[in-house]
């Protein structure tokens, strides 16, 4: 939709050749410049793209001339111009400047370029993050994280789920006291979530089938390519389903996410040289079996052990897939709220799901008995009292349910073919990073 707005009547995608004659308001950033002497090539650009702006000394007025001499890479300028299709320029089309005011001149030199000829480490795009996001590339992933959040919510709803929002300052721990960012709350000691874990359970007993996107803390100590102190979760939980039923849930808003990115996201994927991978059914295997498969590739490794990142490669390697669920996990090596298998207690009705050897997300069947929810906290040495305010509705009528977590940093990188969670994250928050 073509919304004209005080600084500019259309926005770069939007000036064609078609509209050749036309005179109108445009506003954007210097991208490039490119000087011949009494002709200059400005690449001005905004969010959905770039547009040349042409100028010759002898066609337009001295101010004019007087001003693009003076521009700086990154300055904002509005113009008003004469659009005009020249088959020589890129797609097709420039403008001719009847005007140009600089509405901010930005200094030289750049802390970082932006035009993309420069390659900067991740730490200096980091540090230099407001920049760092104006190229392009962060505009295709920013892009390809929006469609991932509206097919989610959509595909959601569609199936019943309703949206919902946690506290997000809560009591105690729920994945473990490890990581945990102490806040003070009115002089009380408190905490920023984990995940919505307990929240979302207690909801799937009111509201039977919900959804949150939300952020979640974790105060990681190790600096891995695939960890954040703060992240966006996406979560389930849905009552009257098992794990089988949400790996069903998650097995089809993975397919769903990837053909909607491939479709409306072409262009961007274009930009980020990547095609993700085509999903079909997801292969389901078992701890066990992903344990003898590992025995077999001649790794040190026994029923207990966790499988992680490098097993997840040696698995890959072997197995050959792209994305696969384990599942059957061991009961202790779950958080407390895991539904022990009825026939076999020391194994669980968890999963992971991994694409090639990242875990992007994880659920389980939960435990809706009382009694066997204490016997697991007593048997992870948790205080039960500490956790009043879940289990005391476990009392009145707490259905079977079951849900997952997925990670959406982890699920971009299969989405973007980018390699750490920071490139897809905005403003990353590590052990090192609290600003910008
Ligand atoms: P879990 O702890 O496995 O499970 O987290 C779920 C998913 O969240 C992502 N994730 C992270 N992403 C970036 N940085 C981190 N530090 C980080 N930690 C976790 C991963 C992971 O798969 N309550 C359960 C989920 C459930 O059972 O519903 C939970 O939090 O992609």
């Amino acid at each position: 939709m073509v919304m004209s707005t005080k600084y500019k009547d259309l926005r770069a995608k939007e000036i064609t050749p078609e509209l050749s004659g036309r005179v109108v308001k445009f506003a954007g950033w210097v991208h490039r410049i490119r000087d011949l002497g009494g002709k200059k090539f400005v690449l001005l650009r905004d969010a959905t793209g770039i547009i040349q702006m042409t100028v010759s000394k002898d066609s337009v007025s001295e101010e004019v001339w007087r001003v693009v001499e003076n521009l700086t890479l990154e300055s904002v300028v509005s113009v008003v111009a004469e659009i005009r299709a020249d088959p020589r320029a890129p797609r097709g089309v420039e403008l001719i400047p009847k005007t140009v005011e600089v509405l901010s001149l930005a200094k030289k030199p750049l802390p970082l370029d932006v035009s993309g000829k420069v390659r900067a480490d991740l730490d200096t795009r980091l540090r230099n993050r407001p920049l760092d996001l104006r190229r392009m590339e962060s505009l295709a992933i920013a892009r390809i994280c929006d469609t991932v959040l509206d097919v989610i919510r959509t595909y959601l709803r569609g199936l019943g789920f309703v949206e919902v929002f946690t506290p997000k300052i809560i009591a105690t721990a729920t994945e473990g006291g490890a990581n945990l960012f102490p806040v003070i709350y009115f002089g009380k000691q408190a905490f920023l979530a984990q995940s919505p874990q307990l929240y979302k359970e207690l909801l799937a007993g009111a509201f039977e089938r919900v959804f949150e996107i939300g952020p979640a803390w974790r105060a990681e100590e190790s600096d891995t390519p695939y960890h954040l102190a703060e992240f966006i979760s996406v979560d389930i939980e849905a009552a009257f389903m098992d794990y089988n039923d949400v790996m069903n849930v998650l097995e089809g808003l993975v397919k769903e996410v990837v053909k909607e990115v491939m479709r409306r996201n072409a262009e961007d994927l274009e930009i980020l040289k990547w095609r993700p991978p085509e999903v079909d059914e997801i292969p389901r295997i078992t701890y066990l079996e992903a344990i003898d498969e590992l025995k077999r590739a001649g790794l040190d490794i026994k029923f207990g052990d966790d499988i992680g990142t490098p097993e997840l490669r040696v698995l890959h390697q072997r197995l050959g897939y792209e994305l696969v669920f384990i599942k059957d996990f061991p009961s202790m090596s779950r958080p407390f709220y895991t539904k022990p298998k009825d026939d076999e207690p020391e194994l669980s009705e968890s999963f992971d799901l991994v694409w090639r050897h990242l875990e992007i997300a994880s659920g389980s069947t939960r435990i809706h008995r009382k009694e066997q929810l204490l016997e697991e906290m007593k048997k992870r040495g948790l205080n039960p009292q500490s956790f009043e305010f879940f289990i005391k509705w476990f009392d009145y009528g707490m259905p079977p349910h079951a849900g997952w977590g997925l990670g959406l940093s982890r699920f971009l990188l299969m989405l973007t073919g980018k390699n750490n969670v920071k490139e897809v994250t905005l403003f990353p928050r590590d052990k090192k990073r609290l600003v910008p």
